[in-house]
């Protein structure tokens, strides 16, 4: 595949990689190396990575043709990709090799990687998940294509002012993208609006207004290079570039009209974690990625020479989320409008290539399209979604519509449409059956199915943790990376005083590195001997930072009580943004700053507690957090958090987990032993229960002068004396409307983290503890979880062997 010696890269030497550098610095570049930046340093190493990456993704795409197998289309709306240097010289072999290059050449590898912006097209962990698929599909060797959007400014900056978020828009494209090959030649025009017409050949469709999706495609190298994947993301640029008429007639920017109003449509990602939904221009973004994926993976079919009856034996199709839902009728369309199939064989044929994600059961986050805006703007498949709900309804006793009170639902058509329907972790596929699609459960029982969120080992040990790599590969070989169960073979070292030593060292030199970097960005100095109590993920109430936030406070009274007393010393991260208009999350930043400010500021408790909130949160601060951690907070209300990753990075990294039985929390716990994880909580079946309890909150808070203090604290505006009813709002939603149950886990949770504490005193028994979580979580590799659905949904067969890997 990679003929350039034994191993991939094999016979790429540093001077070699080091030449390469030289050339593109002048060729790509046009820049002299006396006069190079760190911008131009950072191109030419990327570009010199992806030379390299073009061979192993042509052999790919000419195995997958002569193969005439299946391929896999994954549709996100979202892509949270991070950096990408270490990420492809690590799959290449050559990571050690890059930084000797850049040694050579006088480089400081580590800042020139540390140059490259985040690709940040993404939220949180729906976005990364898709990111983690890419990285597994293309080291399992499953021919795939990943399907999104390349939007011009990515997730929000964050910055805070006086403790306030705010957000500035972020820019990774003002700098050249390295990876990306840009494919003008590969466009499709997308129709939005319009009118339809009845002829004799069926039905017409004239849009109204018409954009350019035009291909950027980025190559996707797996482990050892054996294979190679495309990101394909769709950018919109105009069908008509410049009203020249309205130039000439001194109408400068109307002139430029059409071209704007084009772009709006690849323009910005929307940062609305779960939160309000329903905007035009967001149905407009999720048609024109989808609908140009599918003309694309048509069109690719059929240039195979196949009858199109055959396409659900050539093509599976993967949404993440409801987001690219419009698939199914997009897809019906094209085969009834264009290839004049029946409507019946249409919906049978789109549904055997479809299938669906669902990633959440928080109600306002299934996605609804009021039934006047959908018309408006996607007047066909409106009809078309007409004919699928009369052909579902047709061949079920269903109760269940698509388009009820005045709504078109995404969920119940994604539902329909696919021939398999996946929740992210066992407990929340339970839910899904039970709750969301409890109808359409029973008018399809085998089509929910669970497959267990995973990440990439590559990224989220390989890479980000290298003392901990370094100690694994001396201690059971190298297979580990693509075969995570092989880190079992840690376990029976979990006890061994010299490997505890070296497990200790790693970890101190993460906690270290992590001190520095927080210094030098932020001036903030944190103590490395204490415990990292983590918590990083969306501000979310139901994630329960706030739990976490009060928990924080009434430590802090009980230490400044008897500040002499045999405390382990803690310093609690806080990583994360609020959606721009999600008003409570924002007042939760606001108050983990503010109660940031008073501890430590106060000379009695600092050494012993600290707080720490780094703003801007992102992918490339995950890896650097991440090795850091001695505790993973994964505290959500049971019930809430369809899965996590985070939870997964944090364990394989050797940071202990307190947190709910929620998402896959409960399989991390089944995997490391329940004596190696600290539970607390009510559990999903609790919560419900508990909810319905009249007066619940203001019980639980009446029942705990612990909380009881910390609340009263809070609204008296002790940490907000310059105005003290701040946060009153905050802590009176607490007693009337605690919907994730803060007070009811807290005493519990208060609890558990003084289990922590003892726990991490007695060093052999915490490392032991954390060897066990490293060594026994492999399970969540995603390699697992993409096998996983090229079994039980895609049917999709790699095409290398990973004997060898
Ligand atoms: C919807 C409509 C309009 C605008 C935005 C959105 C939107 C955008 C992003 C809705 C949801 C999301 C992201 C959801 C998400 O990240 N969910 C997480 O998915 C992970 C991967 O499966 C799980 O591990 C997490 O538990 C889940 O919260």
């Amino acid at each position: 595949m990679y003929d350039q010696g034994g191993t991939p890269g094999g016979a790429i030497t540093a001077e070699r990689l080091r030449d390469a550098i030289l050339r593109h610095l002048k060729t790509s570049q046009g820049i002299d190396a006396a006069h190079a930046t760190t911008y131009h340093w950072r191109m030419a190493l990327s570009l010199s990575l992806r030379d390299l990456v073009v061979d192993p993704w042509f052999a790919s795409t000419r195995a997958t043709y002569a193969a005439k197998g299946k391929r896999v289309y994954y549709l996100s709306m979202e892509f949270l990709i991070g950096r990408l240097i270490e990420d492809v010289a690590v799959n290449l072999g050559l990571d050690d090799t890059a930084a000797q290059a850049m040694k050579m050449l006088g480089q400081d590898y580590g800042r020139v990687v540390a140059d490259e912006p985040d690709a940040a097209l993404g939220n949180g962990g729906l976005g990364r998940l898709a990111a983690c698929f890419m990285d597994s599909l293309a080291t399992l060797g499953i021919p795939a294509f990943g399907y999104g959007i390349r939007y011009e400014h990515g997730l929000f900056e964050q910055h805070f002012e006086d403790g306030r978020q705010v957000e500035v828009a972020e820019t990774w494209l003002n700098q050249r993208y390295a990876w990306e090959f840009e494919r003008p030649e590969v466009t499709y025009t997308i129709g939005f609006g319009g009118t339809l017409h009845e002829t004799e050949a069926g039905v017409e469709w004239a849009s109204a207004e018409t954009v350019i999706a035009s291909a950027y495609d980025t190559p996707v190298v797996g482990w050892q290079a054996k294979w190679a994947n495309t990101l394909r993301l769709w950018a919109a640029k105009p069908t008509k570039v410049f009203d020249l008429t309205s130039f000439n007639r001194g109408d400068y920017i109307g002139a430029s009209r059409p071209e704007a109003l084009a772009r709006t449509i690849s323009r910005v990602l929307y940062p609305d974690d779960t939160t309000e939904t329903g905007k035009e221009l967001r149905l407009k973004q999720e048609y024109f990625f989808t609908a140009a994926s599918i003309q694309d993976l048509l069109r690719r079919f059929l240039s195979e020479g196949y009858a199109i009856e055959s396409l659900s034996d050539h093509v599976a199709i993967q949404l993440n989320d409801t987001h690219p839902a419009i698939a199914g009728p997009e897809l019906v369309r094209l085969l009834v409008d264009g290839h004049g199939l029946t409507m019946d064989k249409a919906i049978s044929i789109a549904r055997n290539c479809l299938a669906y994600t669902n990633h959440t059961l928080l109600p306002e986050a299934l996605e609804r399209w009021d039934i006047g805006l959908f018309e408006k703007v996607l007047p066909r498949h409106l009809q078309i979604i007409e004919a699928i709900e009369a052909d579902h309804l047709a061949k079920t006793a269903s109760p269940v519509r698509i388009i009820e009170h005045g709504s078109v639902k995404m969920g119940e058509l994604a539902f329909i449409m696919g021939h398999k329907v996946n929740g992210v972790s066992a407990l929340h596929s339970d839910l899904v059956k039970q709750t969301v699609f409890a109808d359409l459960n029973r008018d399809y029982p085998d089509r929910i199915i669970n497959e267990t969120n995973g990440i990439t080992p590559r990224r989220w040990l390989y890479s980000c943790n290298p003392p901990l790599r370094r100690l694994i590969d001396d201690t059971i070989g190298t297979d580990w990376p693509a075969d995570l169960d092989k880190l079992q073979g840690l376990v029976p070292f979990a006890g061994d005083a010299g490997f505890q030593d070296r497990f200790q060292a790693a970890k101190a030199e993460n906690k270290v590195g992590l001190a520095n970097w927080l210094a030098s960005r932020d001036g903030v100095t944190i103590n490395p001997a204490a415990m990292f109590d983590v918590q990083i993920k969306r501000i979310h109430e139901y994630k329960r930072q706030l739990m976490n936030i009060l928990e924080t406070v009434a430590l802090w009274n009980e230490v400044r009580e008897n500040p002499s007393g045999d405390w382990t010393p803690r310093v609690k991260i806080f990583g994360g943004k609020a959606a721009p208009g999600y008003v409570v999350a924002k007042e939760i930043i606001h108050l983990i700053n503010n109660v940031a400010r008073v501890l430590n500021a106060d000379p009695q408790t600092r050494d012993l507690l600290q707080v720490v909130f780094p703003e801007n949160y992102n992918v490339s601060m995950a890896e650097l957090l991440i090795p850091a951690s001695d505790l993973s907070e994964q505290i959500s209300t049971a019930g809430k958090e369809a899965s996590g990753t985070g939870n997964m990075k944090f364990a394989l990294n050797g940071a202990a987990t307190i947190g709910t039985l929620d998402g896959a929390n409960v399989e991390i716990r089944d995997c490391v032993g329940a004596e190696n994880f600290f539970l607390f909580g009510l559990t999903a079946a609790e919560v419900v229960a508990r909810r319905a309890e009249p007066g619940f909150a203001r019980a639980a808070i009446a029942a705990s002068p612990r909380l009881s203090r910390v609340l009263d604290q809070i609204a008296g505006g002790m940490f907000s004396p310059g105005e003290p009813s701040r946060f009153a709002g905050l802590v009176q939603r607490l007693h009337d409307d605690d919907y994730f149950l803060v007070t009811c886990d807290f005493d519990d949770y208060y609890r558990a983290q003084r289990e922590v504490d003892q726990v991490y005193r007695d060093t052999a028994r915490w490392t032991e503890l954390t060897v066990l979580n490293t060594a026994r979580v492999g399970w969540f590799s995603s390699d697992r979880t993409i096998a996983g659905y090229a079994r039980d949904i895609w049917g999709a067969k790699p095409l290398i062997g990973r004997s060898e890997g």
